[in-house]
């Protein structure tokens, strides 16, 4: 699938480097007046102005880990919204941000050695042909709570603000599929999105990840043009976007154009060696075992949030104190969240509400009584419909650092 990729994604520059005629076209329209001195422009030299600032309808507060490529993080406190608003949702990008988005002309290709013959789909055709379906899906990244693990692992380091609870809404990939037509070896599903590589060259895949066919034809699979009732904004994927609730969220990729169907694990950038991978078998912190020795990550692991009130907060003594957060469970359901104020010796049981649909997440709320002066912590723990709970302390060390799914905590001072 390599061919094709470099053939769709090759966007704005030709093969020297140099904007294409055509880039240069879409880029003077949107700039509303022309580039000046437009065939003196440097080999893969994107003018700025086309350089996208997702900060600019962010809240003030993200946190920016990174800005080549953008890793922006959600502070939990910020994360109280039932679901997630734009403005707070978190950005993980891999590589540039697509400019120049030709809506009118944008289309979906389904390809792949497992479909019986290629089709593509206008915008238009997904919202005419298909019925819409709209779901709260959480998108975790892989790599959220990184900055947690000993010793420390490469990679951006995240605390707890690598998630998120839109409402997207889009048509099954089930149903297209269904449409196209798929060969009896199909086995896994892989996403080619319009996003640049960092080094600017058009031939370099940037990301191109996907999930086996079970997960693909799950009812909550879908290829979103909406989020939050609206166009969904364009560092979260504008206008197209494949959206697969529980797993990391790396496999929901942004400014999707292409769908490969495969008869083998799909094989893109960031599926193989250790990306997105853990150790089959646990490992001594600090340990890196060879490749063949990981496997990808599938469902997330059971995690919480307690997203008030906001840790530092000094309350006065003798009152009692609300908390609320959500809870989620990858593929599974949260069964019960219980809260600690004795550093995880006693617990006790919050009120959980089921999740609006299969793969959102739950709310949660409780009540505690901080019994006299001093400094507290409130530990959250959730436990899914398996048994399993969150560790108290951190998970399974891991080489690149992933699914660490320890109890959030926030300080509270009685004064
Ligand atoms: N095309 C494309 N899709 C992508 C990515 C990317 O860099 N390019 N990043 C992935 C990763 S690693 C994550 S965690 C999520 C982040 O989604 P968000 O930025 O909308 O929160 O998008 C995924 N989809
Ligand atoms: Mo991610």
């Amino acid at each position: 699938m390599k061919n094709d990729t470099s053939k769709s994604t090759l966007s704005l520059f030709n093969r020297r480097g140099f904007l294409k005629a055509g880039s240069l076209t879409a880029l003077t329209a949107l700039l509303g007046t022309d580039i000046v001195f437009a065939d003196r422009l440097p080999p893969n030299y994107l003018p700025m102005v086309f350089d996208t600032d997702p900060l600019a309808s962010k809240n003030k507060n993200l946190v920016v880990l990174n800005d080549k490529p953008w890793n922006v993080e959600t502070p939990a406190y910020l994360l109280d919204d039932a679901i997630t608003p734009a403005d707070k949702m978190f950005i993980r990008n891999n590589g540039l941000i697509p400019s120049a988005i030709d809506v009118a002309g944008w289309t979906l290709t389904i390809n792949g050695e497992s479909v019986k013959a290629a089709k593509t789909y206008t915008l238009n055709d997904l919202k005419t042909k298909f019925k819409a379906h709209t779901y709260q899906l959480v998108l975790e990244c892989g790599g959220n709570g990184r900055a947690g693990y000993f010793p420390k692992t490469s990679g951006n380091q995240w605390t707890e603000g690598g998630v998120s609870c839109a409402e997207w809404t889009g048509v099954r990939l089930k149903d297209i599929l269904a449409d196209v037509g798929l060969k009896d070896d199909a086995v896994y599903i892989g996403y080619y999105g319009k996003d640049l590589h960092l080094s600017q060259d058009p031939t370099q895949a940037v990301i191109s990840r996907g999930v086996p066919m079970q997960k693909a034809l799950e009812d909550e699979t879908i290829i979103a043009w909406s989020m939050n009732g609206a166009d969904i904004p364009l560092v979260h994927g504008y206008p197209l976007r494949l959206v697969i609730g529980g797993w990391p969220a790396s496999v929901s990729g942004k400014w999707l154009h292409t769908i490969a169907i495969r008869n083998k694990v799909h094989d893109g950038a960031k599926m193989t060696g250790k990306s997105y991978r853990l150790p089959i078998h646990p490992v001594v912190p600090g340990v890196d075992p060879p490749a063949s020795e990981f496997r990808i990550i599938e469902s997330m692991p059971v995690k919480s949030l307690i997203t008030f009130p906001k840790t530092g907060l000094e309350m006065p003594v003798g009152q009692s104190m609300n908390l609320r957060g959500h809870a989620w469970a990858g593929d599974r359901v949260v069964k019960s969240v219980n809260i600690s104020i004795d550093f995880g010796a006693t617990w006790q049981l919050a009120d959980l509400k089921a999740p609006k649909n299969r793969l959102a997440w739950q709310h949660w709320t409780a009540n505690v009584k901080l019994p006299q002066q001093g400094y507290y912590e409130v530990w959250a723990r959730a436990t899914d419909d398996a048994g399993v709970s969150q560790p108290m302390v951190m998970p399974q060390w891991n080489p690149e650092g992933y699914c660490n799914n320890a109890c959030h905590r926030i300080a509270i001072k009685v004064v």
